[in-house]
């Protein structure tokens, strides 16, 4: 398996997920400066030509909701989303659902200062997304309950993203401690190493 990868980027959460899994993975690095990374050979294996995408075997997957999904299937036996038939599975896809669509809108309305009407737009308003997260995360640990799971992973690096990293959203009381616990994880702690040293 392959990790199409590049620091401090998206990339970051695959990582995170892949040593959560602790499956065998190679990280490939790819250089995003000065557009070194527009060549045929990373078009095929995401025609959006960005980080992260993944390789395995002849299967090729981009959009880090997909790869997720991709991976929660894989390796069904890492136990990182509830099984199948399991009521909790629709709010786990939810939440990765909701990642994609809701928070990555969120922070683009936030780091291009624009503002839509909120019914017109898909993911509300910035200050919605956050409400709705931080409703879940006041009456539960992580954002399905009791347990952590593969969107926590996403979750977690979408605000250490937003909040800590880009400042883009003030931090609450109910995200400091989510992210003190996720950040805790000896998986996450591994990939920010891998993340910063390379
Ligand atoms: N929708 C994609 C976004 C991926 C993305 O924007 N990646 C950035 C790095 S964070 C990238 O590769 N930028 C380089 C470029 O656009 O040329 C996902 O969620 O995986």
């Amino acid at each position: 398996m392959k990790l199409y990868w590049a620091a401090q980027t998206r990339s970051l959460r695959v990582l995170w997920l892949l040593e959560e899994i602790g499956c065998d993975y190679e990280r490939i690095a790819v250089d995003l400066r000065a557009g070194r990374h527009h060549t045929p050979e990373f078009h095929a294996i995401n025609p959006m030509e960005k980080v992260p995408a993944l390789e395995d075997g002849e299967a090729r997957i981009a959009e880090s909701g997909a790869i997720f999904a991709y991976l929660i299937e894989r390796f069904p036996q890492a136990g990182l989303a509830p099984a199948v038939g399991d009521p909790l599975r629709g709010r786990f896809w939810q939440w990765l659902f909701f990642a994609s669509a809701n928070i990555e809108a969120a922070m683009t309305e936030k780091m291009a200062q624009v503002k839509l009407p909120e019914t017109a737009a898909g993911w509300g308003s910035a200050e919605r997304v956050f409400n709705v997260i931080a409703e879940q995360l006041s009456a539960t640990p992580y954002i399905l309950g009791d347990t952590f799971s593969a969107v926590d992973v996403m979750l977690a690096s979408n605000l250490h993203y937003a909040i800590t990293a880009f400042k883009m959203f003030e931090s609450r009381p109910v995200f400091d401690a989510y992210l003190q616990a996720c950040r805790a994880r000896k998986t996450f702690q591994r990939a920010a190493a891998l993340d910063a040293h390379g």
